[in-house]
């Protein structure tokens, strides 16, 4: 890997918040993509430090200070990521499934739908079906994007989408769902109208069903 984006990955990897930031930037600097400066020097980061939490050498601390890392330097990436010519492409409400605090990705799939002109509710971490509900019943949102990283809960994408079909709204908003754990399979199992492995695809997927 490249000097300035391994040196991105590493203070990532150690949880070093100012480094990191200073990374991202000295990685603008040099002329490296956005979308590169995310994968190789950010997200690959955060891949291995599951890795590491699962080999029983990183714990639950570890991995909070690798997330801040990765927060404070997405933060500074953002500007970047969004694109410039804006247009307004529907409403999407957004959030982590009920017992679940995991929220980096959910929060790069808002950036890119953000970027591509959705407008973006975003619920935050353990959303309760109430709220997927109020906000296709209340904020009018054409469409759902769950996200979960625990297999203990995936199961509350399906109780949220048979909780929106028995509030009767279930054809007023498609329903799309991601997460490490998430696979197309699942979204086929528990009725959901598509999946996306990454925040990229899932923007092209938001722009087809939108386009329905
Ligand atoms: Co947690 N954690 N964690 N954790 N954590 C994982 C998920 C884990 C895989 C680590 C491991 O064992 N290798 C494991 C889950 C195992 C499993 O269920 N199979 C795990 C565990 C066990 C836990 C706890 C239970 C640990 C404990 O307490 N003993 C606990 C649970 C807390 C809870 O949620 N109730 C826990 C806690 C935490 C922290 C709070 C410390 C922290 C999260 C901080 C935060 O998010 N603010 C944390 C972290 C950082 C991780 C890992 C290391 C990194 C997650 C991440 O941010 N990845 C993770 C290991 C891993 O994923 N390999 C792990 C980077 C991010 C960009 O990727 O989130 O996958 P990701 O998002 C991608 C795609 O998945 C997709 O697009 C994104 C961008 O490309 N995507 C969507 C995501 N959501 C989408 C929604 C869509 C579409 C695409 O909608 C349409």
């Amino acid at each position: 890997m490249n000097a300035k984006l391994s040196a991105l990955y590493n203070a990532i990897l150690e949880g070093d918040v100012s480094t990191a930031k200073d990374g991202v930037q000295a990685a603008l600097d040099a002329g490296h993509e956005p979308g590169s400066i995310l994968a190789e020097g950010m997200i690959a980061a955060m891949k291995e430090v599951g890795r590491l939490f699962e080999e029983g050498d990183y714990f639950v601390p570890e991995m909070l200070i690798a997330a801040r890392a990765m927060q404070a330097g997405l933060g500074l990436l953002k500007p970047y990521l969004l694109s410039s010519d804006i247009k307004s492409a529907g409403r999407v409400a957004i959030g982590t499934v009920k017992g679940d605090l995991h929220d980096i990705g959910k929060n790069l799939v808002a950036l890119m739908l953000e970027g591509a002109g959705f407008e973006i509710i975003d619920l935050g971490v353990d959303v309760a079906p109430e709220k997927f509900i109020e906000a296709v019943a209340v904020r009018q949102a054409n469409i759902i994007a769950l996200s979960a990283l625990l297999t203990t809960t995936m199961p509350n994408m399906k109780a949220t989408i048979e909780a929106i079909n028995q509030a009767g709204l279930r054809d007023k908003v498609k329903i799309i769902i991601g997460g490490a754990p998430v696979t197309q399979e699942y979204a086929n199992q528990i009725g959901a109208d598509g999946f996306s492995s990454d925040a990229s695809r899932a923007v092209s997927l938001a722009q087809s069903l939108f386009a329905e």
